[in-house]
């Protein structure tokens, strides 16, 4: 008989699923009509899960796995899986530590370009025809430059410092907040985040959420001001998306780059309306190349969590 996994998000790399298929009997949450008959019947013979990074697995359907030996997340962020209760059962909990921190890092310098060179409203203008209708160039308003800008990184983690050091390659000024000063950064620190948020041109976050919800509110947004720009390729709930929707709508800031939102795939209409906004669909770590290596840890994790080893990546034992 072969180890069971369960596997509540899919895996995108045809050879990982390959291979989990040949190693292990895999059950896919995702695709079952009744899940809950699944894990009252069966829930005891599964001895590995795989999840996502900010869908993670609630409590309730842990409680359902008495007999789990591992979670693996496939994602850096363990935000949704409840590690105080993993820690007291003794259930090792993975995250595929570093292997997406380039990628996550390539796409917020993406997204502040093209929220400040206006990148996907000007293409939208041209797909539409309207550049041929209106040809004049006033018919489309000067953007920002981003070489040079003050950026103000919250979160100084790897992500933040691999943004960091791009930003840096485009001369701009790089300042920072996180919960403490980083002795080997040499960036400004800035403890207040409404201190940061005025101080910089764009603020990106990058920052875990656990202890941080709502942080980028009302007053930090009217402190980025005007010519500023928000880029979240964190979680959606640092910001309190309300407040970014008025500040939007009403020009309070310049604009913003969001690669993930509170309630996904659910995206507020103010956001999704504003040729201020530039969106994405919470894919800053979906290349083929850190997918790859995203599953390739984890493929590790569920073999060393299965075999009765502490999982090298294991974030709770
Ligand atoms: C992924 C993430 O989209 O790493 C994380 O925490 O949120 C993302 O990289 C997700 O985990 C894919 O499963």
């Amino acid at each position: 008989m072969k180890p069971q996994v369960l596997q509540l998000n899919p895996i995108l790399i045809p050879a990982i699923n390959e291979e989990l298929a040949s190693l292990y009997q895999m059950h896919k949450l995702f695709e079952m009509s009744d899940p809950a008959a699944f894990l009252r019947e069966h829930g005891a013979a599964v001895g590995a899960v795989i999840t996502g990074g900010h869908t993670g697995i609630s409590r309730e359907m842990l409680a359902q796995l008495p007999n789990l030996k591992v979670v693996a997340v496939n994602g850096v962020g363990t935000d949704a899986v409840d590690l105080a209760y993993c820690r007291a059962r003794g259930l090792p909990v993975t995250a595929t530590i570093g292997a997406l921190t380039e990628d996550v890092a390539d796409l917020a310098i993406g997204l502040l370009i093209a929220a400040c060179r206006n990148l996907c409203a000007v293409d939208r203008f041209v797909r539409d025809g309207q550049w041929e209708r209106q040809p004049s160039p006033a018919a489309i308003p000067l953007a920002r430059r981003f070489s040079g800008m003050r950026v103000g990184i919250v979160g100084m983690g790897r992500v933040g410092r691999a943004v960091a050091v791009r930003a840096a390659a485009f001369g701009c000024r790089i300042l920072y907040t996180d919960l403490r000063r980083m002795d080997d950064i040499e960036h400004a620190f800035v403890p207040d985040l409404v201190d940061l948020a005025r101080q910089s041109d764009a603020l990106v976050l990058c920052a875990a959420a656990d202890k941080a919800e709502g942080i980028v509110n009302a007053a930090v947004l009217d402190a980025l001001g005007p010519r500023g720009y928000l880029v979240n390729v964190a979680r959606g709930r640092l910001v309190n998306e309300t407040d970014l929707a008025a500040a939007i709508e009403a020009g309070r800031i310049a604009g913003a780059g969001l690669d993930v939102f509170v309630d996904e795939p659910r995206v507020p209409a103010a956001l999704r309306q504003s040729d201020r906004t530039t969106l994405q669909a919470h894919r800053a770590s979906a290349t083929w190349e850190t997918r790859e290596a995203m599953a390739r840890m984890v493929l590790d994790s569920v073999a060393q969590g299965l075999a009765g080893q502490r999982p090298a990546l294991s974030l709770t034992t």
